[in-house]
């Protein structure tokens, strides 16, 4: 006879002692809570990332109805979206061990068979295969997000704001019919815990505990019906996911926090550029040779930075720019990938007296800024007329007292107070004020 416990569709082919509800329960709780913030975070940041005011800076092309929610992203406080994009990227790598395991705990019903007994059983199969599909596309394009310059076919942008959706949904299904129980499972293990730890009855009459844990009956179809002797007890491996949580949580975090403490950061992407020290000394996105920006496109000669809006067009060269009111803000740079800088001291003219220059007193409306940088995704920026109102807002010179390096954007650099570093265009050559 055909041994079927050689099958993964056999309860008996699952050998592992440490599944079961109470295992499954506790990873399913820290998952609910950590990917709802996952999922707030991200969409607040596809509303900070995505002004919707000009296509050519939607990152969500057809968002369609699902960019039902987006709203006009604030400047304050500065420090915003460093903590949403900050959380957002931590919080996901942390949560990397505690998705692995929950995955493993409940594997054997991956391959249960029959695939469906009911119509409503077919239909929560389904659910759980998008849960699992969705919530492993949604790590894996976030990690290689972060980790590598590009490998998408197609924008990362869309494919994980898509991604979400789908995961979320399911992920609400799963939450609604499954924590309940989850709840009750670990309710009742720490009752259990507590009495086993030798507590005294309430009272002389309290009912005793019963004699095994009501939580595990023999029939759930997480408990292999044949364990292997354990290795290590549940408590053990949960501590254990638990630790490689705390350890990638900690070889990342440095990356959001910056300063000095961004040397922790083992994890964060390497193999950019060396910002060296001094004024210019923090993170590079691009430099300008990644971005062929040369020194003759940038030359006091040849630069000429153009500005329009309703009352016409004009040029200025630096020294022109430099003869403006300069204005400074401490502000930092936080990328979409989670890292961000500390503070900058950045020194500029602002975003809305350069409006003013061309016919936009007082109320500046939106502007779109381009690069001299002539292909990559990020050469161009719109930013709201809110951006271009706060008096913080500047098209930099110069920052920490130096004038900028050719890598953070000599000539000139748009700054913005809480706003994504993806709208801090560099090597700015031409901004244009109001409706295009
Ligand atoms: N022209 C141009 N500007 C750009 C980029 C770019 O690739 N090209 N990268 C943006 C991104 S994604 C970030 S996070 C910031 C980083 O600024 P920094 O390199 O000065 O730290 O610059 C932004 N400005
Ligand atoms: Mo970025």
């Amino acid at each position: 006879m055909r041994d079927h416990s050689r099958l993964p569709s056999s309860p008996g082919f699952w050998r592992s002692p440490l599944r079961g509800p109470g295992f499954t329960s506790v990873l399913g709780l820290v998952l609910l809570v950590g990917i709802t913030v996952l999922f707030v975070t991200g969409l607040v940041s596809y509303a900070a990332y995505n002004p919707g005011l000009s296509p050519v800076n939607d990152q969500t092309p057809d968002k369609g109805v699902l960019g039902f929610y987006l709203f006009a992203w604030p400047t304050d406080p500065v420090w915003l979206y460093r903590l949403t994009q900050g959380m957002h990227v931590t919080l996901g790598i942390t949560l990397i061990p505690v998705l692995l395991a929950k995955l493993w705990s409940v594997v054997p019903k991956l391959f249960a068979l029959p695939p469906a007994r009911s119509v409503a059983h077919a239909l929560e199969r389904i659910s759980l295969l998008l849960l699992v599909g969705g919530g492993l596309f949604e790590f894996t394009t976030g990690v290689l997000n972060v980790q590598l310059d590009y490998v998408f076919p197609g924008s990362f942008y869309p494919l994980h704001f898509y991604g979400a959706w789908v995961f979320f949904a399911a992920f609400v299904a799963h939450a609604v019919l499954k924590t309940p129980t989850a709840l009750r499972t670990v309710r009742r293990r720490l009752t259990a815990d507590t009495a086993a730890a030798g507590d005294p009855p309430v009272s002389p009459h309290a009912p005793s505990p019963p004699p095994h844990d009501p939580s595990v009956p023999p029939q759930d179809p997480l408990v292999s019906p044949r364990p292997d002797p354990p290795t290590v007890s549940r408590r053990g491996a949960l501590g254990l996911v638990g630790g490689g949580s705390l350890l990638l949580f900690l070889t990342t975090v440095g990356q959001s926090l910056g300063g000095p403490v961004r040397r922790t950061a083992l994890l964060a992407p390497h193999g950019t550029a060396d910002p060296g020290g001094g004024p210019n000394g923090f993170q590079i996105n691009k430099t300008a040779a990644y971005a062929h920006i040369t020194p003759a496109d940038t030359h006091e000669d040849s630069w000429r930075l153009v500005v329009t809006g309703r009352a016409g067009t004009v040029r200025l060269g630096r020294a022109e720019l430099l003869r403006l009111p300069l204005r400074s803000s401490s502000l930092p740079i936080a990328c979409v990938e989670g890292w961000s800088t500390t503070d900058q001291w950045w020194r500029g003219v602002r975003l809305r007296d350069l409006a003013a220059l061309v016919g936009h007193d007082g109320d500046p409306p939106d502007v779109f800024v381009e690069s001299l940088q002539r292909h990559g995704a990020f050469r161009h920026a719109a930013l709201r007329a809110n951006q271009v109102a706060d008096p913080r807002s500047l098209l930099a010179l110069q920052v920490n007292g130096e004038d900028l390096s050719p890598d953070h954007g000599y000539p000139a650099r748009v700054i913005v107070p809480a706003a994504p570093g993806v709208l801090n265009t560099k090597w700015v050559a031409r901004l244009t004020f109001g409706d295009l």
